[in-house]
């Protein structure tokens, strides 16, 4: 994985006025989402090494900095290129999406108003297309650093709860996740990566 670099803000620092002023967006930009990219780009320097050495005694630390760094960037690199100046209002095929999701446009803005400001302290309002049923959603994203990179798309999954273990292994859940790796079927998730590896991000 290459370093990863603060994209540019797509537009001049004071183009958001007067809803965005000068003063937060360059602040926000140039040191919030700096310190994301530079703690992203540490967690997989610490998580490089890791694999070089095969020592994994602090992978709880690294998975929870890579997530909270990773989170950061992707949802800040979203957030700056899904503003404009222009404003304006969804078309076509998004509108006709939004409509078979939430009921109407109108429903949709309400409930996405509504989910954003009750997000519990520091967060995010999130419109979301949800790959496996195929829908648009709508998500409070509290703490974005809870484990996840958004906008993952999920390959290989092993189910650790104990219900998927605990009448053969008990506690080993370790001998299970051991098993688990022998009866990986690698064409499913294989298809899967081919599937998602085109689809854009933020860029
Ligand atoms: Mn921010």
């Amino acid at each position: 994985i290459g370093d990863c670099k603060l994209p540019p803000l797509p537009y001049a620092s004071d183009a958001l006025e007067p809803h965005i002023d000068k003063e937060t967006l360059l602040l926000h930009h140039d040191k919030h989402h700096a310190a994301y990219v530079n703690g992203f780009n540490g967690a997989m320097k610490k998580l490089e090494e890791a694999r070089a050495s095969g020592d994994y005694s602090l992978i709880k630390h690294w998975s929870r900095e890579f997530a909270f760094h990773g989170s950061g960037h992707v949802l800040h690199s979203l957030y700056w290129a899904n503003m404009s100046a222009k404003g304006g209002e969804p078309k076509e095929e998004l509108l006709e999406a939004l409509r078979k999701s939430f009921g109407s446009l109108d429903q949709f803005k309400k409930q996405f108003v509504a989910a954003t400001n009750s997000v519990e302290a520091s967060g995010w309002g999130v419109l979301a297309y949800e790959p496996y049923m195929g829908h648009l959603v709508i998500l409070q994203a509290e703490k974005h650093q809870d484990l996840t990179v958004w906008g993952v798309c999920p390959l290989l999954v092993c189910d650790v709860w104990e219900h998927a273990y605990y009448l053969k292994y008990q506690n080993r859940r370790a001998d299970y996740v051991d098993s688990f790796m022998k009866i990986i079927n690698w064409e499913e998730v294989a298809k899967r990566y081919t599937k998602v590896k085109g689809l854009v991000g933020y860029r």
